[in-house]
């Protein structure tokens, strides 16, 4: 199977995979305007999939929240966060579109055949090839052929709940098997949970369930982490991970850290860098706007430096940006919470597409 021949139905063009009629209809067709003027929008997005052996980068929206559910609303994400790059032009890439989302569902795995078959239907008016339905595997089946026929490909994913990073890591890693290697994550939580509430796929448990693919403590680094249960050395001994946490960070100073990770990845002989971003390793001061903010967080400009200090000494080769979720306004952070999380998340979206080598 080739990725541009179920391109056209496992996706849709950018802001259409949140399934409305009319909610923020206004953003969606502005953002429409400016990407294709003539104004044929899904011709013109299968015109530029068309393309991708010439492009180098790429970028994929993947509304889906259904992996967590404490407030929902990071489905909005990869529409407002591209609205918002728009304000200071567009980004000289590629854009994918958005993985199709049915709300509902997640991963396929957790469905009958009678519900795969009748969602199978509605997405694709046929149940005749095996295609995959949730978000979560079409968005790992999408990047799996993505990558197998155009291997130059980077692509910096808009999430979404932080479960899309399972498909997203996964795709990207099993693209790689024979190179080195890490992950740098940053995040308030270690989403380390081997399961919750009985469901082994969603916003607390995909790091746990990417381990596999970096079996050392230096190809699998977190920073920021504050807001769990447990102490550092559970996580870091019983689990295969290093963590820098935020409280450490803000006493030893980011520059400390950016040359532990840049040591760590050398110790491994790393030759290519996935970057995870959930938006709440930032102190809600910068994101609010997300399901769990949290204070005593990192700033972004901190921030920003190290992904830039890491793209320089090693081969970022994907991206994420998730829990970005623009109509989430929590009450200590009245009305500018929104405006400030979108232009603090457009700042890392940024950052993360220059870690591509974007000129953005
Ligand atoms: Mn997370």
């Amino acid at each position: 199977m080739k990725f541009i021949d179920v391109a056209g139905s496992w996706l849709c063009p950018p802001g259409e995979g949140v399934f409305t009629v009319s909610t923020a209809k206004e953003k969606r067709e502005h953002l429409q305007k400016k990407y294709y003027p003539n104004g044929v929008v899904r011709e013109e997005w299968l015109k530029n999939l068309k393309n991708l052996q010439t492009e180098k980068f790429a970028i994929l929206g993947v509304p889906s929240d259904c992996g967590g559910g404490i407030l929902r609303g990071a489905n909005w994400g990869p529409l407002f966060i591209r609205e918002e790059l728009l304000k200071d032009g567009m980004l000289p890439c590629t854009d994918l579109g958005d993985v199709r989302v049915v709300p509902h569902l997640l991963h396929d795995k957790y469905l009958n055949e009678k519900t795969l078959s009748s969602v199978r239907k509605a997405l694709f008016d046929t149940d005749k090839n095996s295609w995959p339905v949730s978000p979560l595997s079409l968005c790992e089946e999408s990047l799996r052929l993505l990558y197998q026929d155009y291997p130059q490909l980077k692509v910096l994913a808009l999430g979404g709940d932080h479960s899309v990073s399972y498909p997203l890591v996964k795709a990207w890693a099993e693209s790689r098997k024979k190179k080195k290697i890490g992950l740098l994550h940053f995040d308030a939580h270690t989403d380390l949970l081997e399961q919750r509430l009985g469901i082994d796929l969603n916003f607390g448990s995909w790091t746990y369930h990417v381990r596999e693919f970096f079996p050392h403590p230096d190809q699998l680094i977190q920073v920021g982490i504050r807001s769990t249960g447990k102490e550092r050395s559970h996580w870091e001994k019983n689990l295969n991970v290093t963590q820098h946490w935020a409280s450490e960070i803000h006493k030893k100073g980011m520059p400390f850290y950016i040359t532990e990770v840049l040591s760590a990845f050398k110790r491994k002989n790393i030759e290519e860098v996935y970057i995870s971003f959930d938006i709440d390793a930032l102190d809600s001061s910068f994101a609010s706007a997300t399901g769990t903010p949290e204070n005593k967080g990192l700033d972004p400009v901190a921030c920003v430096e190290m992904i830039r200090q890491v793209s320089k000494e090693f081969n970022v080769t994907g991206c994420d940006l998730v829990e970005v979720a623009p109509f989430i306004n929590h009450n200590f952070a009245p009305n500018m919470g929104q405006e400030t999380t979108m232009m603090t998340a457009a700042s890392i979206a940024r950052a993360l597409a220059r870690a591509l080598g974007v000129h953005a």
